[in-house]
């Protein structure tokens, strides 16, 4: 829990990478998406025990959580219809943070309110962990923890702010990670207050 823990290789910290003008572009092109592909719940695997967040996808594939496990699926599991594409905006920071890397297929839309958490967790359900995950956060701060590629590795915390861009590339690609709590009230993007993360992800061997 020191302090003084380092973050893991590739782990890239973008602050305010989008301006406010960007943001509020941004999350109205999410505000289409959700509108085609609705927030769900989702449950976790075996229990059914419901998510504190809320989600949907956009992209060829998108991340989905019930009882039968993880696992990437093309329609929303609610409507059944197949995902909304993945926003140009998003494709162009992609490219512009990992232009070696094939194209994303799935874009997880995470939405919190201020009881909402997520657990320590490694993103791996992907076929190749090749590409890095790309984070953006939008909305009021969220407290993010971050270790290394074991669960009982030392952890981090340092707050994500509205604009805020995380890269897990390299060896952060497989590291535990999590959103410990939000902070209330601290950003004014959205009227109700809340968080949403987009998380763009490379899912299949290119
Ligand atoms: O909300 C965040 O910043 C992290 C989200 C995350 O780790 C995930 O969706 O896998
Ligand atoms: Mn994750």
């Amino acid at each position: 829990m020191a302090k003084s823990t380092p973050f893991p290789s590739g782990f890239q910290f973008l602050a305010e990478h989008f301006d406010r003008v960007q943001q509020e572009n941004l999350l109205d092109i999410i505000r289409d998406v959700l509108g085609s592909a609705p927030l769900y719940r989702p449950e976790m695997p075996r229990t059914g025990k419901p998510f504190s967040v809320r989600m949907s996808n956009c992209g060829a594939l998108g991340w989905v959580s019930d009882k039968d496990g993880y696992r990437y699926q093309p329609t929303h599991p609610v409507t059944g219809n197949p995902w909304p594409p993945i926003p140009e905006i998003l494709l162009s920071l992609w490219q512009e943070l990992s232009p070696d890397a094939a194209l994303p297929e799935a874009c997880l839309i995470n939405f919190y309110n201020e009881d909402a958490r997520m657990g320590l967790h490694q993103d791996r359900d992907e076929e190749t962990f090749d590409a890095p995950v790309i984070s953006v956060s939008l909305g009021d701060t969220a407290v993010f923890r971050i270790g290394g590629v074991e669960r009982k590795s030392p952890t981090r915390s340092m707050k994500l702010q509205s604009g805020d861009v995380v890269v897990l590339g390299g060896e952060a690609r497989l590291a535990f990670h999590g959103i410990d709590r939000l902070v209330p009230n601290t950003s004014t993007l959205m009227r109700q207050g809340g968080r949403v993360n987009l998380t763009l992800r490379r899912v299949t061997k290119p």
